[in-house]
């Protein structure tokens, strides 16, 4: 029997070719009435009931591994310079995306300001745009824009009319977000304010693009009650209990507890996207990642300039990542604190597939999605434990780990119920890669001698020094957790 496919069933409601002419489905009452649409892509319809028309019926929905696709669709990646939108923008042409992005290299000069360096060398935009079109034959349209500067970012919106935007122009680091007034602000304006510009701009020329937009699991934080961490919303049998009274819970947001003021903002997206989508029936999935690790996928790999970048200092480096670098260069792997605190994680190449699968499925009218995004979750223990017995064990390196003073507030022991299940079982998603593969490929790349080189260039700038506190100084060593893996490891 043939499989069925994740999105056969959806209908021009969802798709972003079908024009509604400004046309709400809620009218004045706010109950539901039927619009007929026209479709851009095929004008020779006419006016049609956008439910009559699946993706699977349709011409311009074309088979993929990721389910149907909008033939050549125009996506839109914002922050397309940076670790995800880069990967991204390689992965949607090799797709056959019409890919546009704009960015103003707002990272490149956030780690420059730390004085590190991304430890995978990558190319300037330029380069990078060339070695795209040479090696893998994509063309992707680039305009250098920060998403503060409205006017011109819906100028770019209005003139490539892209049928998804994906939204990575935020600043993602917690630490930098902690430094003092001036680096909180900065955050919280360049993404609070960003994305309402977005907003804005896709409510004023294209209501009916999807908005794939980047949260965090660090939205939900670690919450005192031990609940599960649902996929944005209340199940609908989730029951509150106070005073004798009952009350449903089904369809509220739950509520967050962001562990940093970067981690507010994405909160504050939340409310403001969910909101946009109430107020104009705008369309949207707010993506609560977690933390992403590697540096694969078939298109970074291609060639040398086409590398995307990879952090390991304090501000911007993740704690995977870290750690796969601190083992290279025999630095003692560094868990904050207890190493209790958990998290969800996901490969960046599995990233790439759920972002590719969300664009494959685009949100219905006002419909406002939050998918939780994580393929496992560790505590900073397990990572340690596992890194320093792959680098041991398969590559040779003496790893050691340490415990260090814990710069940041956040529970050193606390439960973790994470919900992650519409991507498997509404996006098709299945896991493609593990986090012991993806650490055995950072082990091949990370310890050539250039990059080797690299990361041993900027050892000072590994231990933290941005504490939550406001306090500046090196944490210390706690412990040393084992005098080497490799000896334990031996014994075994
Ligand atoms: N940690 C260590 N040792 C290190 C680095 C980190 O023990 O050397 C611990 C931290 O204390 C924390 C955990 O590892 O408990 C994760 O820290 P991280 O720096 O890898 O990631 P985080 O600050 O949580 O932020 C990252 C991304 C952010 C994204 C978030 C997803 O930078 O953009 O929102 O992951 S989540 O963690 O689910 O909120």
């Amino acid at each position: 029997m043939k499989e069925k496919i994740f999105n056969a069933k959806c209908t021009c409601r969802n798709c972003p070719a079908a024009d509604f002419g400004g046309k709400s489905e809620k009218d004045q009452g706010g109950s539901e009435a039927r619009v007929m649409v026209e479709c851009r892509r095929r004008p020779e319809l006419g006016f049609f009931d956008p439910t009559n028309v699946t993706f699977e019926k349709c011409s311009e929905w074309i088979s993929t591994p990721y389910g149907y696709f909008l033939k050549d669709m125009r996506v839109m990646i914002l922050g397309i310079d940076g670790y995800l939108g880069w990967t991204l923008a390689l992965w949607l042409g090799k797709l056959g995306c019409k890919v546009s992005g704009v960015d103003n290299y707002n990272r490149r000069n956030w780690v420059k300001e730390r004085g590190a360096h991304t430890v995978v060398p990558i190319s300037r935009m330029t380069e990078r745009l060339h070695a795209a079109k040479e090696v893998l034959g994509i063309h992707i349209n680039f305009r250098e824009i920060d998403i503060l500067n409205k006017s011109s970012l819906k100028e770019f919106i209005d003139e490539i009319k892209p049928e998804a935007i994906v939204h990575y122009a935020e600043c993602p680091s917690a630490p930098y977000s902690m430094i003092d007034f001036e680096h909180a602000s900065l955050v919280q304006t360049n993404n609070v304010i960003g994305t309402l510009g977005v907003l804005f701009s896709m409510h004023e020329v294209v209501p009916e693009t999807s908005l794939i937009k980047l949260g965090t699991m660090g939205e939900y934080g670690t919450p005192l009650s031990g609940r599960p961490l649902f996929e944005g919303f209340f199940p609908e049998d989730a029951v509150l209990h106070w005073k004798n009274r009952k009350w449903s819970m089904g369809g509220e947001l739950t509520p967050r507890y962001p562990a940093s003021f970067y981690h507010i903002t994405k909160v504050q997206d939340t409310i403001n996207v969910h909101q946009s989508c109430r107020y104009w029936q705008l369309r949207s999935y707010d993506v609560m990642q977690g933390v992403i690790y590697g540096v694969h996928t078939e298109q970074v790999a291609a060639d040398p300039r086409l590398r995307t970048r990879l952090d390991i200092d304090e501000w911007f480096g993740t704690v995977v990542n870290r750690y796969v670098a601190q083992a290279i260069i025999g630095f003692p792997l560094t868990i904050f604190g207890g190493g209790g605190q958990t998290r969800g994680f996901i490969s960046l190449e599995d990233a790439m597939q759920c972002i590719t699968r969300l664009i494959a499925k685009p949100p219905a009218p006002g419909e406002y999605g939050v998918i939780n995004q994580m393929s496992g979750y560790y505590n900073v223990k397990q990572l340690a434990e596992t890194v320093a017995k792959i680098g041991s064990e398969e590559f040779d390196f003496d790893v050691k780990i340490q415990r260090v003073e814990n710069p940041r507030i956040e529970a050193n022991r606390h439960t973790f119920e994470p919900i992650f299940d519409k991507l498997p079982d509404e996006f098709g998603f299945i896991q493609s890669n593990t986090l012991e593969n993806e650490i055995r490929r950072m082990f091949k790349l990370l310890s050539q001698p250039h990059i080797k080189s690299r990361i041993e260039e900027k050892r000072h700038l590994i231990m933290p020094r941005t504490w939550w506190s406001g306090v500046k100084k090196e944490v210390k060593r706690i412990e040393m957790l084992n005098n080497s893996i490799r000896e334990t490891v031996a014994k075994q």
